[in-house]
C-alpha cells in the first residue's frame, strides 16, 4: 500500500536584513508538523525558500552598492544567512526554492501569460496608494486612518500603467470558500477576511510594476515586472514542477495539505491565491492556517521596526531543541504571544530541566544503581498504584494526535507534559529508594516501577521527537530504545521496551540560572547594539586566470617620493617626482588628490608599475602608475596608496 502523502509549506522568507525569532517560529512549527507526519508514516514534502524579488530588495542592494542578486545571495547562502539558520535549527525541509531560480522565473512568465490569455489579466492604469515597505497597493477605502492597514505606516500616491488581475470576478466563489468550508483556519481569520476585504467589494488587483526592474519580467511587454506576490505565491506549485521541468512532483503532491502563514499574509493566501488558482482551473490547497505573531513589548517584531530577537543568539545560548520546544509549547499557534527571555528560561527550567530532565535522569540513575543496565524480567505489578500512569501513557498518542491534527502544538505538548508530571508523582508514590532497602523482598516490585517509568519516558520521547529531534535521540539512547521502539505504532504499545540496555547519560536539559543568563544576554545585546563598524565592500575577485608570464611582464618597483604637487588645472591629479633607482627622476601623475595632500607623501616609499607606455595628461606626461588599494566604506569610495617600508631601496623589484 502506498504511503499517504502530505505537502506542507512555510511562507518563503523575504531576505531583507534581519532574520528574527518570528520567522524561526513559523518555520519551526512547519518542521514539527512535517516531522510528525513522517513519524506517522506519511510521504512528506516540506517546502520552504526565499522570496527574492521586489522594490525593497532592489533599494537595499543599491544602498549597499551591490547588485540585487549579490544582495540576496549574501543573505540566503552567506555566513549566518537563511540556509545556515535552518541548518542550525534542524529544519528538515525537503525542498528549498529561491524565486530567482531560473525554472521558477520562466514558470512565472508562463503563468502570467496564461492568465493574460484567458482574459483574467488585462492592462489598465493604477491610481491609488502604495505602501513601500509592504509593497502593497491599497485603495483609499482600505487604508486605516490614512495609513497602510497591514503595517500602519505612511502610504504614498501612486499612478502607473499596469496589468490587473480580475480578482473581483472571483469574489463570490472566494466568499463561499471561506465561509462554507474549513479552507481557512482559525475561524476568527475568516470573519476578518470577509468583513474587511470581501464585503466592502473585492477590487481587481494590480499585478505588474514599471517603477523598478528587480522582478520577473513580463515577457510579452518589456518594462513591466510581475508583482512580487504573484511571483511568490506560485512558488508552492513551481517548486513541484508546475510550468517547468526542473521538478516532477506536481501530480504526487498538489494540492497542498496545508500552508502555514503568518496572520498578516492571510489575505494573500486566502483570497488572492485561491482566485488565481481558480483562474487557471487548478485544485485549491486543502487548508491555509494563519498563525499569530510573536510580540516583543506588545508590538510585532519586525526588521523595519528594529525590535528583533536574534535566533542565532538564543539557539547558541540555550540550545536548539530548547528554543524549538519553547516556541511551540508557550504560544497557542493561532494567537499572538509575548516573547521574553524570562519566559524562555522559565520553560526550560520547569518543563525541560525539572519535569522531563528529572524523570529521565532519576529513572536511568535508579536502574543503574539498583540493577545495572538491564531490568530483571521478573516484575511485580501493583494494579492500584500502576494503573493510572499506564492508562495515561497508553492513551497519550491518540490524544496528542487529535491536537496535532488541528495544529494545536501547545495542547499536544500539554498532554505529553501532564503524563510526564504524572510519572514524577508516581516516583514519589512508589518511593523506589525505600523498596531498594530490601532487595530480597522487593526486587520484582522495584523492577516493575522502574519499567513503568521507562515506558512512560519512551512514549513521551516518541511524541516529543518532532519538537526536539536531537535530544530525543539521546533520550532513546539512555533508555536503550531500539529503532522499533521509537515508532508511531509503538507509541501506542505499552510494554514494547526491552529494558536491557539502560545507561545514564548526560543531563539533557541543565537548569539555567535565570539571573546569570539574563545578565549575559543583556551584555551580548548591548555589544550587538554598539554601532557596527563601517560597511566595507570590496570588488569581487576576477575569475579569469592570468598566465604566469603575463603577470611577470608587469615591472613593479619600489619608488621614493622626492617631490609631490597638485596639478594646477586638475582637482584630482597629483604630480610625483620619484626616485626609481635608475638615477633619473621619474614623473607619475595620479588621480588621488582627494585622498592625500602632497606634503604627507614626500619621503614615502611607494610601489609603481614602471613599464607602462608614457601617457600624456593635462599637459604633462605620466610614466607609470602608482599602486593603491581601493574599497567602499558605507557606499563611499576609499583609496590607500600602497606604501612599503622605507628601508626598501628605490628600484627594488617586487615579484
Ligand atoms: O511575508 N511572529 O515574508 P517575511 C510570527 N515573503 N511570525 C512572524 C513574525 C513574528 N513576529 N514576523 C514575521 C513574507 N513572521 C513573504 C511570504 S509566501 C508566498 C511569501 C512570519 O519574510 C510572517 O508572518 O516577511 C511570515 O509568515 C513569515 O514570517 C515570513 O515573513
Amino acid at each position: 500500500m502506498s504511503k499517504p502523502k502530505f505537502y506542507i509549506t512555510t511562507p518563503i522568507y523575504y531576505p531583507s536584513n534581519k532574520l528574527h525569532i518570528g520567522h524561526t517560529y513559523c518555520t519551526v512549527a512547519t518542521d514539527a508538523m512535517a516531522r510528525y507526519k513522517r513519524l506517522q508514516g506519511c510521504d512528506v514534502m516540506f517546502l520552504t525558500g526565499t522570496d527574492e524579488h521586489g522594490q525593497k530588495i532592489e533599494g537595499a542592494a543599491k544602498e549597499a552598492g551591490i547588485t540585487p542578486q549579490q544582495f540576496v545571495d549574501n543573505i540566503v547562502t552567506g555566513p549566518r544567512g537563511v540556509l545556515d539558520l535552518w541548518k542550525l535549527m534542524n529544519i528538515s525541509y525537503d525542498r528549498f526554492i529561491r524565486t530567482t531560480d531560473d525554472y521558477h522565473v520562466h514558470a512565472i512568465q508562463r503563468i502570467f501569460k496564461r492568465m493574460h490569455d484567458n482574459g483574467d489579466i488585462y492592462k489598465g492604469k493604477y491610481v491609488g496608494k502604495y505602501c513601500k515597505p509592504c509593497e502593497s497597493f491599497w485603495t483609499e477605502s482600505q487604508l486605516k486612518d490614512g495609513k497602510c492597514p497591514d503595517c500602519g505606516r505612511e502610504v504614498v500616491d501612486a499612478e502607473e500603467e499596469a496589468y490587473f488581475f480580475r480578482l473581483s470576478k472571483y469574489a463570490d466563489r472566494i466568499q463561499h470558500l471561506l465561509e462554507d468550508t474549513d479552507f481557512l483556519e482559525p475561524r476568527s481569520r475568516v470573519n476578518e477576511m470577509v468583513n474587511n476585504f470581501i464585503k466592502p467589494g473585492l477590487e481587481d488587483l494590480c499585478v505588474s510594476r514599471t517603477s523598478f526592474t528587480w522582478g520577473v519580467p513580463v515577457d510579452f511587454d518589456p518594462g513591466h515586472v510581475v508583482y512580487v506576490w504573484v511571483d511568490a505565491l506560485f512558488n508552492y506549485m513551481t517548486a513541484l514542477g508546475f510550468e517547468n521541468d526542473a521538478h516532477q512532483d506536481l501530480d504526487k503532491f498538489w494540492p497542498a495539505d496545508v500552508h502555514f502563514v503568518g496572520k498578516e499574509i492571510v489575505r494573500f493566501h486566502s483570497i488572492i491565491w485561491p482566485a488565481m488558482l481558480m483562474s487557471l482551473d487548478l485544485p485549491l490547497p486543502k487548508k491555509v492556517y494563519g498563525h499569530g505573531w510573536l510580540l516583543l513589548d506588545g508590538g510585532k517584531m519586525s526588521k523595519s521596526k528594529g525590535n528583533v530577537v536574534d535566533p542565532y543568539l538564543l539557539a547558541e545560548h540555550f540550545g536548539v531543541d530548547a528554543l524549538r520546544f519553547f516556541l511551540l509549547r508557550t504560544f497557542p499557534f493561532g494567537s499572538d504571544g509575548n516573547f521574553s527571555n524570562e519566559a524562555l528560561i522559565n520553560t526550560i527550567n520547569v518543563d525541560l530541566a525539572n519535569d522531563l530532565g528529572n524523570l529521565l535522569s532519576r529513572t536511568t540513575a535508579m536502574v543503574q544503581k539498583y540493577f545495572g543496565e538491564r531490568l530483571p524480567a521478573d516484575r511485580q505489578w501493583d494494579e492500584s498504584l500502576d494503573r493510572d500512569l499506564q492508562q495515561m501513557a497508553s492513551g497519550l498518542r491518540d490524544e496528542y494526535e487529535a491536537e496535532m491534527e488541528r495544529y494545536q502544538f501547545q495542547n499536544a505538548l500539554d498532554k505529553v507534559f501532564k503524563v510526564i508530571q504524572r510519572a514524577n508523582k508516581y516516583i514519589d508514590e512508589t518511593a523506589p529508594w525505600v523498596l531498594a532497602k530490601d532487595m530480597n523482598a522487593n526486587a520484582g516490585r522495584l523492577a516493575a516501577v522502574l519499567y513503568y517509568l521507562l515506558e512512560t519516558t519512551r512514549i513521551c520521547g516518541i511524541l516529543l521527537t518532532p519538537f526536539m529531534p536531537e535530544s530525543m535521540d539521546k533520550l532513546f539512547q539512555q533508555i536503550g530504545a531500539p529503532a522499533d521502539c521509537q515508532t508511531w505504532e509503538s507509541a501506542a504499545q505499552w510494554g514494547a521496551l526491552p529494558a536491557d540496555h539502560i545507561s545514564k547519560g548526560d543531563n539533557l536539559f541543565p537548569r539555567i540560572d535565570m539571573e546569570k543568563a539574563l545578565a549575559e544576554l543583556e551584555e551580548i545585546s548591548a555589544k550587538a547594539a554598539e554601532p557596527a563598524g563601517p560597511l566595507v565592500e570590496v570588488e569581487p575577485q576576477l575569475e579569469t586566470p592570468v598566465d604566469f608570464d603575463t603577470f611577470c611582464a608587469c615591472d613593479m618597483r619600489a619608488v621614493k617620493v622626492k617631490a609631490c604637487e597638485k596639478v594646477k588645472k586638475s582637482k584630482k591629479l597629483l604630480k610625483f617626482t620619484l626616485d626609481d633607482g635608475t638615477g633619473t627622476d621619474r614623473t607619475i601623475l595620479s588621480g588621488i588628490a582627494m585622498y592625500y595632500t602632497p606634503e604627507e607623501l614626500v619621503g614615502k616609499t611607494l610601489v609603481a608599475i614602471v613599464n607602462l607606455p608614457p601617457r600624456p595628461m593635462m599637459g604633462e606626461t605620466s610614466c607609470g602608475m602608482l599602486l593603491s588599494a581601493v574599497h567602499k566604506e558605507d557606499g563611499q569610495e576609499k583609496l590607500h596608496l600602497i606604501m612599503v617600508d622605507n628601508s626598501i631601496p628605490a628600484g627594488a623589484r617586487l615579484c
